[in-house]
Order: C-alpha cells, then structure tokens, then sequence
C-alpha cells in the first residue's frame, strides 16, 4: 500500500469510528434502560412495566414516605449506589475519586432537571414526566415498548 492510500484508509477509519461511536452509546444506553426496565424477562419494557419499575423506584427514593422526593433523599439514594459500584471497581482510588465528584455533580444538575417548577421536590408527576420522555426517546419504532428492535437515535445517550 503506497502512502497517500494508507492516508486514505486511516481518514475513512476515523470517519467511520466518528459515525460509529455515538451509536455505539445510543445503542448502550438502550440496552441498559432495557436491562433495568425488563421485569418479567422477556427482553422488552412494556409501559405498563415501565410504569411499575418507576413507581417503585420512587418509593424507593422517598426514604421519609411523604410522597415528595427532597434533594438528600435523591442524592442519598443515587449515593448509596455510586458508592456500592466504586466499592466494586477496580480502578484506583484516585480515578475512584474523580469519579465519585463527577457522577455527584450529575445527580445534582438532574436533580435540578427533574424539579421542573423548582419547589425543592420532586413529585410524582414530574418524575413521571422525565420517565416517560425517556421511554419516549428510546421507543424509536413507537410501538409502546422499548427492546432491541428499536432503532438507536443518534442523538441519544
Ligand atoms: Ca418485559
Ligand atoms: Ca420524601
Ligand atoms: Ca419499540
């Protein structure tokens, strides 16, 4: 292979990987809404499922049974389970911690997404809301359920 074609094929190669990889992270995120949302197993989330796992996750959340979901409850649950996952990874501690500071940021700005009039809470509606534009932006053949035959959007993560 002369020079100027070997120049070629690696350009084509980093094209095709640009176009590649953010599917690849739509295709994953899909998969793993699917992994957790899939309660009977049959390797697609129904609404009626995905309305059962998200009612529960609520519950879950709301540590004080008030029906509201306050800032400490949301980070504390998201917390509890950051820190189970870093507890198992293998990576250093200092990428632990670097980790740990990024993923609590997150949390805090999704808080802040998922309180959309601000109240300090997030309440069952709006946390329904945020679900269901989820389950929306993975059903991309809009049949009502979210599995593999679901073409990946782009633009998803
Ligand atoms: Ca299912
Ligand atoms: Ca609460
Ligand atoms: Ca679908």
């Amino acid at each position: 292979m002369n020079r100027k074609i070997a120049l070629l094929a690696a350009a084509l190669a980093a094209i095709s990987l640009g176009v590649a990889a953010p599917a690849f992270a739509a295709s994953h995120a899909r998969d793993t809404f699917i992994k957790e949302q899939d309660l009977n197993g049959d390797g697609s989330v129904s609404k009626e499922e995905f309305k059962t796992g998200r009612e529960k996750q609520f519950a879950g959340i709301d540590a004080n049974h008030d029906g509201v979901l306050s800032h400490a409850e949301y980070v504390g649950e998201f917390t509890a389970r950051l820190t189970k996952r870093l507890a198992a990874s293998t990576d250093t501690a200092e990428k632990k911690e670097e980790e740990r500071v990024r993923q609590l940021r997150q949390a805090d700005v999704r808080f802040g997404v998922l309180d959309t009039d601000k109240s300090g809470g997030i309440t069952p509606a709006e946390f329904e809301y945020s679900g269901w534009r989820m389950f929306v932006t993975h059903d991309t053949n809009k049949d009502g359920a979210v599995s593999a035959a679901d073409p990946v959007a782009e633009d998803a993560n």
